[in-house]
């Protein structure tokens, strides 16, 4: 367990991004050069370090099987990379540099549906106050009054994106899809039959693709005494986890998203981001599905604000 809160709560309104000073840069034999402006006007002469290909696979899975080993007991696991999943692992990442993370995505390309603003559209809205969450991880944005626009979806979630991945206690798992939850008996006076969420099964995404025309192909776990579950509301894979709360009997029935509302819609999504069940918080459109709250549809600062929320909610199970 992590020491207690007061030891290393970074308060979030110091947006210390973690940005490298300037990479070592270790001598190569012959003289490369060291900067851009170096090679300009030199490629007559120019030529990478040599390689063999076995030092670029030992580079790559060394590393890989490091992490899969060091995360198997993560401290946290949050599942989906998208608006709200990457703002929930930003906000725990920052907040308390000592908790393991892992995140598992489904896709080749974290994101989630926040690439676009809307049918296509490349502009991003984000209604106030979630414009604080954008001067939190630097991202600029057009004040239109009461919401703010971002000139590129993708600005948005790139940044997002590389500030999360910059967090040495976070590491992403993407083409990987977590295909159940690994649960223990927890049961209560009203329900003998409840459990808690203790962690999430795996599989690369591309063999959960074919489970039905290939031979069995059994997955792989992480253990963690709290997961998120940020799964979003469609899509092959949406709604994972509340879709299988109800198959294993722990919801009674799937709410269902209601039409679309953006006002009622952002503020209950934020408002009820919460642990579904012991062990589990699930935030993002996902809840829709669980309370059969409103889609908001093209804006997405409720994804931001649900993050936050969330990740407050997953601090109370470590300051209990
Ligand atoms: O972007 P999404 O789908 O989900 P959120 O909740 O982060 O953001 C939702 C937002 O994009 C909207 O839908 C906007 C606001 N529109 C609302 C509206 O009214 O239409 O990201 C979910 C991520 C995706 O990247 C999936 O690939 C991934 O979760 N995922 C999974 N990853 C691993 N294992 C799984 N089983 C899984 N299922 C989904």
């Amino acid at each position: 367990m992590s020491p207690p809160a007061a030891i290393h709560d970074t308060p979030l309104s110091t947006p210390s991004i973690p940005v490298t000073k300037g990479m070592s840069v270790k001598p190569v034999a012959n003289g490369h050069p060291n900067t851009v402006a170096e090679m300009q006007g030199n490629w007559e002469t120019f030529s990478f370090a040599p390689i063999r290909e076995s030092q670029v696979s030992r580079a790559m899975t060394s590393r890989y099987f490091t992490d899969l080993t060091t995360y198997t007991e993560s401290d946290i696991v949050i599942i989906g990379a998208g608006s709200c999943g990457l703002s929930t692992a930003y906000v725990l990442a920052k907040t308390r540099p000592f908790l393991k993370i892992a995140i598992i995505e489904a896709g080749v390309a974290p994101g989630g549906g926040a690439w676009l603003g809307g049918q296509l559209f490349s502009a991003m809205v984000m209604r106030k106050p979630a414009d604080a969450f954008l001067r939190e991880i630097g991202v600029e944005y057009v004040d239109e009054g009461d919401f703010v626009v971002v000139k590129h979806a993708a600005l948005f979630t790139a940044t997002l994106l590389s500030r999360v991945l910059a967090f040495p206690n976070v590491k992403l798992f993407n083409a990987t899809c977590v295909e159940d939850l690994i649960t223990r008996p927890a049961p209560t006076e009203e329900d003998p039959h409840a459990v808690r969420v203790a962690g999430v099964v795996t599989n690369w995404t591309l063999v959960s693709m074919h489970h039905d025309d290939q031979s069995c192909m059994d997955p792989n776990t992480i253990n963690a005494p709290i997961v998120v579950s940020t799964t979003g509301h469609d899509g092959p894979f949406g709604a994972f986890s509340a879709k299988r709360l109800v198959s294993m009997q722990q919801l009674e029935k799937l709410g269902g998203m209601r039409g679309l509302d953006m006002r009622s819609a952002e503020d209950a999504i934020v408002k009820r981001t919460r642990e579904v069940v012991k062990g589990l918080v699930i935030g993002g459109m996902e809840l829709s599905e669980v309370d059969g709250a409103n889609r908001m549809g093209p804006t997405f600062g409720a994804m931001a604000l649900s993050g936050v929320k969330a990740a407050e909610e997953v601090l109370k199970v470590f300051d209990e």
